[in-house]
């Protein structure tokens, strides 16, 4: 099992080319951050560095070949291993972890994880292939460290679950939607273009009137495109619920009034780029004149830490008390969203996992989140 190294500007870069070299089985030895010359100044000074060995499929390392060779009922990759093998690879798994161990002990792993326990390596590295940003990647393995019981460290089922536990805490829940027959409570959706918000909206609608029996009404503010207030009418007349259009802030009140007496309003609006300021001021007087119970921002699951973080700051105007977070079922790396969550401040009220109405919603839940963020559960 031979070491490469690998440098790069991110430790994200590092891992994935880590990953396109040796394979997903990859074991990371060693990291840190190494100073380099430049030539006429150019590039960046800082580089991570991520010393890593392969894990050989069966069949393709020496070591197992060698116990093939001495094997005739060898077939080659899949095969069982000769009690031979077994040992060979167990003792040079040993040899593994004493290496790490000593790296360690000489703060080779990473001056920026100081003292960081050699189990923890792989629980880091997860983090940041899951797309956790680095800096909340380092603080969660340095909140699992602090907090390791002695006789956990050595144990991959505990070093997860701490890590579970220390993801479940960068997640605020907010509880689902509560209504009461015969009081009016009004939600509204709100977001960037194309995350989802009327689909959620014909879900969520659907689920309090099939599964609650509750009395509920949709108003659609999305007026600029003709085709997004017929998207709205075809679910309401599927589900067979009023639906109202206000076509300026000035007739919230009257889009209101005709839905008579219903127990949930849940209004649509228009999806706005999270740079059109006028767009999303005109979206807040909306919001001003409706005065809505919640009002929920849906952000896709799926975008880009930067869009993220862009769509909260925008949408603060619009004054949303929750997230909503979408297309879980497309999204990979969710690891990108804990640091949205924390800048947020918001907390999440609804996961949608699929285009199915109604059934591809489900209330946030912490623990299946944090599992799912951890590649440790899958959707469906
Ligand atoms: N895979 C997946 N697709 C989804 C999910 N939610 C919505 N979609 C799809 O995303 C697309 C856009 O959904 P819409 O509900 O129209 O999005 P919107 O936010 O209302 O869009 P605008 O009104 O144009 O801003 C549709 O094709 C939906 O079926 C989800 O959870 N998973
Ligand atoms: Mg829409």
């Amino acid at each position: 099992m031979s070491e490469k190294t690998y440098r790069a500007r991110t430790m994200k870069e590092a891992l994935a080319r880590v990953r396109r070299d040796l394979g997903g089985d990859a074991i990371i030895l060693a990291s840190r951050e190494v100073r380099r010359r430049r030539l006429l100044g150019l590039g960046p000074r800082e580089l991570i560095e991520v010393t890593a060995s392969a894990t050989m499929p069966s069949g393709q390392d020496p070591l197992f070949n060698e116990a093939a060779d001495k094997n005739p009922s060898w077939e080659g990759a899949g095969s069982t291993l000769s009690a031979g093998a077994q040992a060979q690879f167990g003792e040079q798994l040993s040899r593994l972890h004493a290496m790490v161990e000593t790296l360690s002990r000489q703060g080779r792993i990473d001056h920026l994880l100081p003292d960081l326990p050699g189990e923890l390596i792989p629980t880091y590295a997860r983090l940041v292939e899951a797309e956790v940003p680095e800096v909340l990647a380092r603080r969660l393995v340095r909140y699992v460290a602090d907090n390791l019981q002695p006789d956990q460290a050595g144990s991959p089922a505990s070093l997860q679950a701490a890590l579970c536990e220390a993801v479940e805490q960068c997640i605020p829940i907010a509880p689902p939607i509560r209504a009461v027959v015969g009081t009016r409570r009004m939600v509204a959706l709100v977001g960037p273009t194309g995350v989802g918000k009327t689909t959620t909206v014909a879900k969520l609608a659907a689920n309090f009137k099939l599964v609650h029996s509750l009395k509920v009404g949709l108003i659609t503010v999305d007026t600029y495109r003709i085709a997004a207030v017929e998207q709205l009418k075809t679910y309401a007349e599927i589900i067979d619920l009023p639906l109202a259009v206000a076509n300026d802030p000035g007739q919230m009140h009257q889009a209101i009034e005709e839905l008579g007496a219903v127990d949930m309003v849940f209004i649509d609006t228009a999806g706005r780029s999270p740079r059109d300021e006028v767009k999303i001021r005109e979206l807040a007087d909306f919001m001003a004149q409706a005065r809505p119970d919640e009002v929920h921002l849906v952000l896709s699951a799926g975008a880009a830490e930067r869009t993220l973080r862009s769509a909260v700051e925008r949408f603060a105007l619009v004054r949303a008390d929750r997230l909503i977070l979408t297309k879980l079922d497309e999204a990979e790396g969710l690891g990108a969203i804990l640091g949205v969550l924390g800048q947020a401040n918001r907390p999440l009220s609804y996961l949608t996992t699929g285009q199915a109405v109604p059934d591809d919603i489900e209330p946030a839940d912490r623990k299946r989140l944090a599992r799912l963020i951890l590649g440790l559960e899958a959707i469906g």
